[in-house]
């Protein structure tokens, strides 16, 4: 599913699916989890959530709001099955210790979405 430059300011790389995501600390301080379905956007280094297909999202965001996004830079991204009961989980873990869950039913699905991020976040520290 669609893949392609429809970012306004970076390469779409992989999007095309809702995943559920939780976050479950931040900056080191942990949260209390809440599995949400997401629209997943990845580019060249970010991933960004949206509650719907990004045009929807970016058409009815407030002035002055911005979508909640993942830095990759520095980030590791690992499968987890401590950290949930549920199956076909990844961990990402940003660089000022923040981590998020994401999961899907669908493990060929999950498995395109780790495959894409790991990618991404070798991309980065190589280059
Ligand atoms: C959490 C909720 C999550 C569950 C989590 C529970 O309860 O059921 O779905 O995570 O388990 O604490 P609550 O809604 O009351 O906060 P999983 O679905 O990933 O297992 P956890 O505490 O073991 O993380």
């Amino acid at each position: 599913a669609g893949a392609g430059a429809m970012g306004t300011s970076s390469q779409v790389e992989l999007q095309g699916e809702y995943l559920n995501k939780a976050k479950i600390s931040d900056g080191g301080k942990k949260h209390r989890k809440n599995w949400t379905s997401t629209w997943v956007v990845l580019d060249a280094d970010q991933l960004t959530f949206y509650k719907e297909s990004k045009q929807e999202a970016l058409a009815n965001l407030k002035p002055g709001c911005k979508p909640d996004g993942v830095a990759l830079c520095g980030a590791l991204i690992d499968w987890t099955t401590e950290k949930s009961s549920r199956r076909n989980v990844l961990q990402i873990t940003t660089h000022t210790g923040s981590e998020y869950l994401l999961q899907a039913d669908c493990y060929t699905t999950i498995c395109k979405w780790y495959d894409a991020i790991k990618k991404t976040v070798n991309s980065l520290s190589n280059g």
